[in-house]
């Protein structure tokens, strides 16, 4: 079964919108299954179908191994890595036509360790597809937009997969202001023009790192979501299927 992983740093909207985005499925009769890969997360805004917390128990690490609570974070996620059978398992039992993959709330302990680039690649052979989240708060002034450019750049080089980028929490901006990231996105002499804005050191750098990922090749245009409003879900799936399905529905 196609599998999506949502992807971004602490606190941009991933499980809210692993949450809502399956709701959206469901009303349009999707069969769709929700894999929570957070062991420290304490509520979710959703009720997993496979949870790696029945797996990986963050209190018991701390307690077994005397660590304090970032230390058994970054244990559990590589522990991740040695349930891959029994989480295998689960999602297979699950039966769904799509997996959504809530990954932990520290970006790194997923995207920068070893246990998440071997996860992606071991949980099925069918297509998959990257999430990446921007927080449109985080991102809406083009020197913050560029940090995550570049965060996006790392995370692509980890896992090599197709990738898609959201801007998430588009209900909190004015609507004026997402359209300026999302054109950030689609014409990088916008970008550009809004740098030159900055001033001094700031300008100079961002410039240079912004020039520097163009030349990568990463090319992405930023769909604007809201997981309170479900505004761009439509759009967001389009691109989904595009990846995953060939732009067929996942279920018939
Ligand atoms: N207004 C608004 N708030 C949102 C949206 N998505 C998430 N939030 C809020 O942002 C906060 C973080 O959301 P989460 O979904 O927990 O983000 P996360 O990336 O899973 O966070 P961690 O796993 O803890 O790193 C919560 O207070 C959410 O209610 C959105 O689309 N709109
Ligand atoms: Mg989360």
């Amino acid at each position: 079964m196609p599998i999506m992983f949502v992807i971004g740093t602490a606190g941009s909207g991933k499980s809210l919108f692993t949450a809502a985005f399956s709701e959206w499925l469901k009303m349009s009769k999707q069969d769709v299954a929700i894999v929570n890969l957070d062991p420290g997360v304490l509520k979710l805004p959703y009720s997993p179908d496979v949870d790696i917390r029945n797996y990986v128990d963050v209190g018991d690490l701390m307690e077994k191994y005397g660590l304090g609570p970032n230390g058994a974070l970054i244990l559990a996620a590589d522990l991740i890595a040695d349930e891959i059978e029994n989480v295998t398992r689960d999602v297979e039992a699950a039966n769904a036509d799509l997996v959504l993959v809530d990954t932990p709330g520290q970006m790194e302990l997923f995207a920068f360790r070893a246990s998440g680039p071997y996860i992606v690649n071991e949980l099925t052979k069918e297509p998959k597809a990257l999430v990446y989240l921007f927080d449109a708060v985080f991102s809406a002034n083009p020197q913050n937009y560029v940090s995550n450019m570049f965060l996006s750049a790392a995370v692509y080089n980890r896992f090599f997969q197709p990738q898609i980028h959201v801007l998430s929490k588009c209900d909190l901006l004015p609507k004026k202001e997402v359209e300026k990231i999302a054109d950030w996105s689609a014409n990088p002499k916008a970008l550009e023009d809004s740098i030159e804005q900055l001033e001094g050191g700031k300008r100079l750098f961002s410039r240079n790192m912004m020039r520097a990922i163009s030349q990568l090749g990463l090319r992405f245009m930023l769909i604007p979501v809201s997981a309170k409003s479900n505004q761009g879900m439509n759009n967001f799936n389009i691109t989904l299927e595009r990846i995953l399905t060939g732009g067929e529905k996942y279920t018939y």
